[in-house]
């Protein structure tokens, strides 16, 4: 169904003007929806999810709510001690004052409230843009650390379990295109290799929370550079958005996720694989600003794991992108046939640095976890 008639279901006051689209984003379809009265304008961000990925979108509306409405009233109670005015995006009600619209296609839309003078960038931009984004991070999961996890569902079961992804990369494996697409490449070859030499080590997380060193907490689930906002006026960190992988997990998917995003400065899209490094400065300075809040809720064991997490986080996403292309790209959006084989190249040459780098990542977090 049109965006522009969903828009006008929302609970916003004026005519709509225009719907944009927005092309960021690999999975969800999202368009900015613009409404003016008579002496005012009110952006807004209009969203349609993406079934094949999320099979209970309710569900992560749901979630969605519960973190926002949790972190507003913390914030509120907090500002007076704040260096700075944090944000969080909110839920906007229809006009029926339910939380979301079914289409006739059975499409689920949301609207979200829009983050103004705030700028999500796609690559990291300095160093000092590197300690926000690890600050926000470790704001973040303070502010949610004491949602119970049984009040937010699991929406997308299997999510950050590495070993599972291989297991699926294995199963798509069965079917002759994957088989084609693995024989007829070299770059194939090289990832099916990449990931073979890797896979026992891949439940290194999973493996340490199931023998209970590490425990299960509320997660952001996607904390990538270009969900974090900077104030556009004071170069600070403001806010985290994309909250639809908000659900429990551990929080070293979150720092692993982060650091694979943030310190690869050419960005998860490059053609030129010779660019892509782990930037050991962007990670000190990101270790930095997540440290501020984290270190006081890690232990010894979540520690002992981050050097890991990093590595993992990276290797995984490659395998994520590598099944997808193997599979016939069904699960991220693409413009080409092969931009999921050429993303999870980048991944596995991340991987590869943070590899080459192990020692100085290693003191790096030494140093912050002292
Ligand atoms: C997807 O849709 P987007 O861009 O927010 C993916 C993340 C990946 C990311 C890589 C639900 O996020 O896990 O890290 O692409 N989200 C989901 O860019 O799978
Ligand atoms: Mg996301």
């Amino acid at each position: 169904m049109k965006a522009a008639l969903i828009a006008t279901e929302f609970d916003v006051a004026g005519r709509l003007v225009r719907v944009l689209s927005n092309t960021g984003g690999n999975v969800n379809d999202t368009y900015i929806a613009i409404f003016r009265t008579t002496f005012s304008e009110e952006r807004f961000v209009l969203q349609r999810l993406n079934r094949h990925v999320f099979s209970s979108p309710e569900k992560v509306i749901q979630n969605m709510k519960v973190v926002t409405e949790h972190v507003h009233n913390k914030l509120e109670a907090e500002q007076h001690m704040s260096d700075r005015i944090w944000q969080l995006p909110r839920v906007i009600p229809t006009k029926t004052g339910a939380d979301f619209i079914q289409d006739s296609s059975g499409d689920y839309w949301r609207a979200i409230s829009l983050i103004a003078s705030a700028t999500a960038y796609e690559q990291i931009q300095n160093l000092e843009h590197a300690h926000e984004a690890g600050f926000v991070l470790g704001q973040f999961q303070r502010l949610i650390s004491d949602i119970p996890t049984d009040a937010l569902s699991d929406t997308l079961p299997g999510f950050h379990i590495t070993p599972g992804y291989i297991s699926k990369m294995d199963k798509i494996l069965e079917a002759q295109l994957a088989q084609e697409r693995l024989k007829t490449s070299v770059d194939a070859e090289h990832c099916y290799r990449f990931i073979s030499k890797r896979r026992d080590w891949a439940s290194i997380l999973e493996d340490a929370c199931h023998r209970g060193e590490l425990c299960i907490r509320p997660i952001h689930g996607d904390p990538k550079v270009a969900n974090i906002m900077i104030d556009d006026e004071t170069g600070k960190g403001t806010c985290i958005i994309d909250l639809d992988t908000v659900k429990p997990g551990l929080v070293h998917y979150d720092f692993g996720d982060c650091l694979r995003s943030c310190c690869n400065p050419v960005g998860e899209e490059t053609q030129d694989l010779t660019r892509v490094i782990f930037d050991t400065d962007l990670c000190e300075a990101i270790v930095r600003g997540y440290m501020t809040y984290a270190r006081s809720f890690f232990s010894d064991a979540d520690l002992h794991y981050l050097y890991d997490s990093i590595r993992l986080l990276t290797f995984e996403l490659g395998v994520r992108f590598f099944a997808d292309y193997l599979a016939g790209n069904v699960y991220f959006k693409v413009k080409s046939d092969e931009q999921n084989l050429n993303r999870a190249l980048v991944q596995f040459k991340l991987c590869e640095s943070i590899e080459t780098r192990e020692s100085a990542i290693r003191r790096i977090l030494d140093r912050f976890s002292a």
